[in-house]
């Protein structure tokens, strides 16, 4: 049937093209994206030179523009004179951090490494939080292309990998970021592999293997900032517990973070979306993605979503297309939502796989709360609850929101006590169109559970009735 084919297209493609290699992604892999021109490409060409000529002094200078500022070293060394036109380090090498802090003194431009490591081994002195790209993380102030080429960047723990500062603008193609550590409290802790409170692109890259104690243990949007993954793999990041949200990555405020043919896999929040976590002013889309073996751990009955999170507040917005959500876990002692928790924001999956995720509290696939959560053409299949207490295996609805579920597949998931396929609240609104429900397990309510007194819970027009 339809709602089979299309979504489990989107699963078996991505799992094949995004599992099987790595930049860790095997780089024929991408040789899809090969011939993709990033918007800033496009925008510089259809600007033509954007007036950089006038700044320009030095013949080399030119030739950096056009051709790249070649990093010569992984050696992590400062650039001798930021601005002078030139990369190049007391020993006339050029490194990484020399060639980011003369782009940013000279406007921005083009960075190409080779396939290598580049250790940043500068530490912040007393001056932790640094960002002028001297010591510790790298920062972004200006437009800044890095092509990677197969290179990776290890922080090895001395700070994070990238900070994008507000007006910053970085592209990141190809290349490695690990060994980022945001430590400390509060906002600073943010951000393990990446900062970005400018504009992000991660592109054919892999954000792997970093930490933060705050949030975002891969990336960290802040409040304002755009950012678009394409091609490219969050896996193995991690959240301490401050409070630990967003392993993969986490939106702080208003903001914008697309997610688009990429997988996020395997990274871990001590509280909230072990994948990726979206704030309750913030709009994020995952399309043609897959989010898969994530955890998350906070004990509330309003935290978890193994895989993904959204956050209270209106005008939060969490929109899944052709994309699988599995096998993720809250396992918090009333974990919920082990593949999406909606809290009291807006959440859409369409043509999506949500399956094989467990909760210990409640919606072992979906929990959903206050706000507006819908269903389309999806398969929501084999999830199941814990027994704390244990309902909604496929789909919980807590609170007084809308949940709309039309075109879709509810089958084979488990709860350990009442509505092994959806549980609606007493007070919630959940309306069941055009979808088979059937083969689900529960002790109460095997398929469908309308909590008492309650009769917001309808399938095809027909009220189910409560359960006393
Ligand atoms: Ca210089
Ligand atoms: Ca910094
Ligand atoms: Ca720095």
């Amino acid at each position: 049937m339809r709602t089979r084919s299309l979504a489990g297209a989107a699963a078996s493609a991505l799992a094949i093209s995004l599992l099987a290699g790595s930049p860790a992604l095997a780089h024929d892999a991408w040789a899809a994206g090969e011939g993709q021109e990033s918007a800033r490409d496009q925008s510089d060409r259809h600007q033509g030179n954007r007036g950089d000529d006038d700044r320009y002094h030095g013949k080399q200078k030119d030739r950096d523009r056009q051709q790249g500022i070649r990093v010569t070293t992984t050696a992590d060394t400062v650039d001798a004179g930021p601005g002078d036109g030139r990369c190049a380090d007391v020993h006339e090498e050029c490194s990484l951090r020399a060639a980011v802090q003369e782009a940013n003194a000279s406007g921005g431009g083009t960075i190409e490494l080779s396939k290598g490591t580049y250790l940043l081994t500068l530490r912040n002195g007393d001056a932790a939080g640094e960002d002028d790209s001297a010591t510790g993380d790298l920062d972004i102030r200006a437009e800044i292309t890095i092509k990677g080429n197969g290179g990776t960047v290890d922080a090895q723990g001395i700070d994070r990998g990238f900070d994008v500062l507000v007006g910053g603008w970085l592209s990141v193609r190809d290349l490695t970021v690990t060994g980022g550590v945001a430590a400390g409290t509060g906002l600073p802790a943010s951000g393990g592999g990446l900062r970005n409170a400018g504009t992000l692109e991660v592109q054919r890259s892999a954000i792997t293997g970093n930490s933060a104690v705050r949030a975002g243990g891969g990336i960290e949007a802040s409040d304002g900032s755009t950012t678009t993954v394409s091609w490219s793999r969050l896996s193995g990041n991690s959240t301490g517990d401050g409070p630990g949200n967003g392993g993969g990555l986490h939106l702080t405020g208003a903001g914008t973070v697309d997610v688009e043919r990429s997988a996020v896999t395997g990274n871990t929040a001590a509280s909230e979306g072990g994948g990726l976590w979206n704030s309750g002013l913030g709009t994020m889309t995952v399309d043609r993605s897959i989010v898969v073996g994530n955890t998350a751990s906070g004990a509330e009955a309003t935290m978890g979503g193994g895989g993904l999170f959204q956050e209270a507040g209106e005008s939060g917005t969490l929109v899944v297309t052709r994309s699988a959500i599995k096998d993720n876990v809250a396992d918090g002692a009333s974990g919920s939502g082990g593949g999406i928790l909606n809290d009291q924001g807006t959440l859409l999956v369409d043509r999506s796989l949500i399956s094989g995720n467990s909760a210990t509290r409640a919606g072992g696939g979906i929990e959903a709360n206050v706000g507006t959560t819908t269903l389309e053409r999806s398969l929501l299949t084999g999830n199941s609850t814990g027994d704390s207490p244990g309902n909604g295996g496929g789909l919980h609805l807590t609170g007084a929101g809308t949940v709309d579920i039309d075109r879709s597949r509810v089958t084979s998931n488990t709860a350990a006590a009442e509505g092994g396929g959806l549980w609606n609240s007493a007070t919630g609104t959940m309306t069941v169109t055009r979808t088979a429900v059937r083969g689900n397990s529960a002790p109460v309510g095997p398929n469908v559970f309308q909590d008492g007194p309650g009769s917001g819970l309808t399938v095809d027009g027909e009220t189910v009735p409560a359960t006393p």
